[in-house]
């Protein structure tokens, strides 16, 4: 039988629920995990076109990330380990809303005619894995069955991976490397026991990090990087789910950045002092956090270090090392950005991206304190590693803790080939701890291993305990809110999410609220993700940016 009528039988096995409208979205597809099997049907026969286009390998990745268990969801790498492309989302809401398996062939067709796919000759592969949730073994099989009812291309199941896992295999088998998990963690070991080694002698970790798994796939693969790392840094994992404790449930690194309350099985005075971290539901985002005194409470309270925390440390940190190479060439910092000048490679441009949530106090930590480019971008990690990847080191953060110090690849090639020949050890030093930095730090996406992993080194080379670190900077009180609207579509917005576009008395009442406060800064914009409207506000204390939040939310009501 032809090649459309195989398409057109797989697709009628999978008929569309009645009434429902799919968008990829801030990260893809996502809704309740049994409404899900067309949309990922046909997001497999959309992967299996891309690699067909690319004659790359390509990605799929079943997860919701930090959503209830009962959500699911599915997305695209592309064949640098990043998202789908941009252009390509729009195939992708095509083709899962298209209707019927005649409709949906039809759309189909577009595409190849458009994007001038050839059959025949060509043949392409998929990589496909899951998180823990319940509804990903079914929804793996529908994924396989869409991505193999593609002429000419074969699906590669690799079980249960974080997502960030999955986008690394992607990346590494695309640049000729096995890509298998053993690689990936031999690689993030290897990375890490380099940089202990090229680190100050003397420093030792100071006490276990206790890792909140957020009742996921994150449990098995922290243990899996704690075997690989042979005792280099030891961790205590909670939170693994193994007692059938619910994915996400008051627990991870979503719960506890945007409640800013301690996960469970966790003890404000038990574990006082203690150094703590939270990853998410498929580990690509992570939060540091301790309980410890404050000013106006009694009893220990929790202290957050954020994705912007979490940047500014990794920031502070390649700044050093860009400015001992720097000190023993001799050469200048440019004034203008922080671009030094390295002789034989040329300015080495670095810089970071936030988005809007970023907390005020971060922004000027970078900007006055290390003399970065700070760059804003729309939520959603596709803007902002785009932006990140201008540089020749760019760090991209979410308040969320989803991020990554991304390099160019010139640059790891220079460091690789001439670091050697650079004068003095400090220079020699610096070279191949940032080459070292490229391999520990997962160049596909945010990782929340790789970022564990950083977090660690860094402290250990300033030597700093976790209430150290946070010292860094004063985070600015803050507040968000989640407000259910009938239609947050209606809601459009600009200036990297900051302002309503598409009603000006919103915007205009916003405004006005914001005034009466001291240090007050706010916006709303609709989620990527959920059906919600998001609300974030920072003020001068906490009650005023809770109040803030309060009254822009009601204004969106
Ligand atoms: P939405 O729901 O579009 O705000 C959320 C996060 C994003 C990103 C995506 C993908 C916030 C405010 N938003 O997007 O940063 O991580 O989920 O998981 O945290
Ligand atoms: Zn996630």
């Amino acid at each position: 039988r032809d090649r459309l009528s195989l398409l057109r039988d797989a697709a009628a096995e999978f008929p569309p629920p009645p009434g429902k409208k799919f968008s990829y979205g801030t990260a893809g597809f996502r809704t309740d995990g049994s409404l899900l099997h067309s949309t990922v049907f046909r997001t497999g026969v959309l992967a299996a076109l891309r690699s067909l286009k690319t004659e790359k390998v390509i990605g799929l990745v079943i997860t919701a990330s930090h959503n209830q268990e009962a959500d699911n969801g599915i997305k695209v790498a592309d064949p640098d380990g990043g998202m789908l492309t941009m252009d390509w989302e729009v195939y992708a809401d095509i083709i899962a809303n298209a209707g019927d398996a005649n409709l949906f062939v039809k759309a189909v067709e577009e595409i190849v005619k458009k994007e001038d796919i050839q059959f025949g000759s060509a043949s392409g592969k998929v990589l496909l894995a899951r998180d823990t949730r319940r509804s990903g073994p079914s929804l793996v099989e529908a994924a396989r069955k869409g991505i193999e009812a593609v002429s000419g291309v074969s699906a590669e199941g690799k079980g249960v991976l974080t997502t960030p896992q999955l986008h690394w295999m992607v990346r590494a088998t695309n640049k000729g490397s096995v890509g298998s998990e053993s690689e990936y963690f031999d690689t993030l070991s290897s990375a890490f026991r380099s940089l202990l080694d090229l680190g100050p002698s003397g420093v030792s970790e100071r006490g276990p990090l206790i890792v909140d798994c957020s009742n996921g796939v994150g449990a098995e693969k922290v243990t899996c990087l704690q075997r690989s790392l042979e005792g280099l840094n030891d961790m205590e994992i909670r939170n693994t789910g193994r007692n059938g404790e619910i994915l996400n449930y008051l627990v991870g690194a979503d719960f506890v950045q945007k409640e800013k309350v301690l996960p469970q099985n966790f003890d404000a005075v038990r574990d006082e002092g203690k150094r703590c971290v939270s990853i998410d539901g498929d580990a690509d985002r992570l939060v540091y956090f301790y309980t410890g005194q404050s000013v106006t409470e009694l009893t220990p309270v929790l202290h957050l270090l954020d994705g912007d925390k979490i940047m500014a440390l990794f920031a502070a940190f390649i700044a050093d090392q860009l400015r001992s190479i720097v000190n023993v060439t001799g050469s200048a910092v440019k004034q203008e950005s922080f671009a030094p000048v390295i002789p034989g490679y040329g300015a080495v441009k670095f810089g970071v991206v936030q988005t809007a949530y970023a907390n005020g106090a971060s922004t000027r930590y970078l900007q006055q304190n290390l003399g970065l480019e700070v760059v804003l971008t729309p939520t959603g990690v596709k803007h902002l590693h785009e932006k990140a990847a201008a540089y020749d080191i760019g760090i991209y953060f979410e308040a969320n803790g989803h991020g990554t110090v991304l390099f160019r690849d010139s640059f790891v090639h220079w460091l690789k080939k001439n670091g050697d020949t650079l004068p003095a050890v400090e220079g020699k030093l610096a070279a191949k701890r940032l080459e070292a930095v490229s391999e520990l730090v997962n160049q596909a996406v945010g990782d929340a291993l790789s970022g564990i992993l950083m977090v660690e080194l860094i402290l250990r080379y300033q030597g700093w305990s976790i209430q150290q670190w946070d010292t860094i900077y004063t985070d600015l009180p803050s507040r968000q809110l989640k407000v259910k609207v009938l239609d947050r579509s209606v809601i459009t917005t600009t200036a990297a999410e900051t302002r309503v576009k598409s009603i000006p008395q919103l915007q205009e009442a916003i405004d006005n609220e914001v005034e009466k406060y001291e240090a007050g800064r706010a916006f709303v914009r609709p989620s990527g993700t959920e059906d919600v409207v998001r609300v974030y506000a920072e003020a001068a204390t906490q009650e005023l940016a809770d109040n803030l939040a309060r009254e822009v939310g009601l204004l969106v009501h």
